[in-house]
């Protein structure tokens, strides 16, 4: 019974997406860029009463064909189901969502008048099923390891944490490693190694703010907490040129990595994306200095890298499937003033720059914006002796108070160490604006929504 279910299952998604009835959504972004929010604060438009929301630049919405969303109930029994309803409460009684700890998805049933043609005079309306998967940032980060054998991936670790924010940690770590007896590779030393460096790369993350960290189950491990699959650190370059019982154990353990957990990870979540979202934030990057952006940078040429882009025809879709559209989106754009947004922008595509010359993109449609997908912050101006200044009005995460600022200004292009040196960007994290029952409030997210999924409801 249940294989026939399954069965059924199947073949109707397959249906659904030889005639583009189904749409996969890949939101990627790392730790805290912004993708639970932006994928609560997506369905909510979606979902919400059509004339309680605002999204004038969706087309199916403004030329009134847009009929409703809901979500889908009859979701993959084994599926998690992404926590939609607890995540809009919280941003109603504003609170952020917690950083979230295991994956989960939400499928949408999106319904909509046909734009013309045929299809208008012969069917009262279409839908279009919408999927979008949630998972911790931390596991992104493993994509990359994929390309590399175990030494290599102890090269480039080393390359990072000689970095200037990161040298005085990560030299600790080294001494460490250079008092190991590289031939005892007993379970004893192979745990407390392990629990060293899961250590340092928590340190990395709170004291050098790094994003660049990896293996991501380290940091959050998910179901395979206490599993030998993660007893996997990278040994010095010195401590590879000779082979030694502790350097052909890590050598296992970073293969199974790879196969056990990184490929599945990839094949569940990411094969079979159709458009993507790569959310960035740009600000708290910023406001940790030259070295954080830079590594930020690498990051996201990393992770883009994993990617398979291209256009799509419907054999392509069912059976070789890339992705055809990506929006490149740099988050949390309501910490600034209006008038910086376009600064913003041109900032994340320089920042991506690299990436995008790369070939594989050219045959993909892909775009650059700054948004929110929950605006916490009202626009306003003050008087000041030099004249009438932008400034924001929001409620400051880390006192809960109302504060009215001037946030700064963002750089247009890739900033020199020797602004850094001399300037400190301090851009505010807000809380959300308490605002029970409501439609959450954003930017953009309208455009974000035309490009991704317009062209498929028409
Ligand atoms: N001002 C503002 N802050 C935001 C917005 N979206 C996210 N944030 C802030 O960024 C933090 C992280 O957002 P999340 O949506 O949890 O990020 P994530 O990518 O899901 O992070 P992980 O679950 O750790 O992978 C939130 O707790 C907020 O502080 C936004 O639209 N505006
Ligand atoms: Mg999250």
């Amino acid at each position: 019974m249940q294989i026939w279910q399954e069965f059924q299952q199947q073949s109707q998604q397959f249906t659904k997406r030889v005639f583009n009835r189904h749409l996969r959504l890949g939101v990627t972004g790392l730790s805290g860029a912004g993708k639970t929010a932006f994928i609560t604060s997506l369905v909510n438009q979606l979902t919400a009463p059509v004339a309680s929301v605002q999204l004038p630049f969706f087309s199916p919405f403004i030329q009134q064909r847009y009929l409703g969303g809901r979500i889908d109930s009859l979701q993959n029994m084994q599926t998690p189901r992404f926590p939609y309803e607890s995540n809009l409460l919280q941003l109603q009684q504003g609170q952020w969502p917690a950083s979230t700890s295991s994956w989960s998805q939400l499928s949408l049933n999106l319904r909509y008048k046909a734009a013309g043609g045929l299809a208008a005079q012969l069917t009262d309306y279409r839908s279009l099923q919408l999927d979008v998967v949630d998972y911790p940032g931390e596991w992104l980060l493993d994509l990359p390891m994929l390309s590399q054998d175990y030494q290599s991936w102890c090269q480039f670790s080393w390359q990072l944490f000689e970095k200037p924010h990161r040298a005085e940690l990560g030299a600790e770590f080294a001494a460490d490693l250079a008092q190991l007896d590289l031939n005892d590779d007993s379970e004893q030393q192979l745990q407390q190694l392990t629990n060293k460096y899961s250590e340092l790369l928590q340190k990395f993350r709170s004291e050098s703010h790094a994003c660049l960290l990896q293996p991501g189950r380290l940091l959050l491990p998910g179901e395979l907490a206490g599993t030998p699959l993660l007893q996997l650190l990278p040994l010095l370059p010195s401590q590879l040129q000779q082979p030694s019982k502790l350097l052909s154990r890590l050598q296992q353990h970073y293969i199974s990595y790879q196969k056990l957990v990184i490929t599945p990870f990839y094949q569940r979540y990411f094969a079979g994306i159709d458009h993507q979202v790569v959310l960035v934030d740009c600000l708290s990057a910023l406001n940790a200095g030259y070295d954080v952006l830079q590594e930020l940078q690498q990051a996201l040429m990393l992770i883009l890298q994993s990617f398979q882009y291209g256009p799509t025809g419907w054999w392509r879709r069912l059976f070789k499937p890339r992705i055809s559209k990506v929006l490149f989106a740099a988050s949390k754009a309501d910490q600034l003033t209006p008038e910086q947004h376009k600064n913003l922008t041109l900032l994340l595509q320089q920042l991506l720059q690299q990436p995008l010359q790369d070939s594989r993109y050219q045959y993909c449609q892909s775009e650059a914006m700054a948004l929110s997908a929950v605006v916490c912050s009202e626009f306003g101006q003050v008087q000041t002796p030099e004249g009438t200044q932008p400034c924001l009005r929001g409620i400051a995460a880390h006192s809960g108070e109302t504060i009215t600022l001037f946030p700064g200004e963002v750089p247009w292009s890739m900033p020199s160490p020797l602004l850094f040196a001399h300037h400190q960007f301090a851009f505010p994290a807000f809380l959300p604006r308490p605002m029970p029952q409501q439609v959450l409030p954003h930017l953009r997210l309208d455009q974000a929504l035309e490009f991704l999924i317009g062209d498929h409801m028409t």
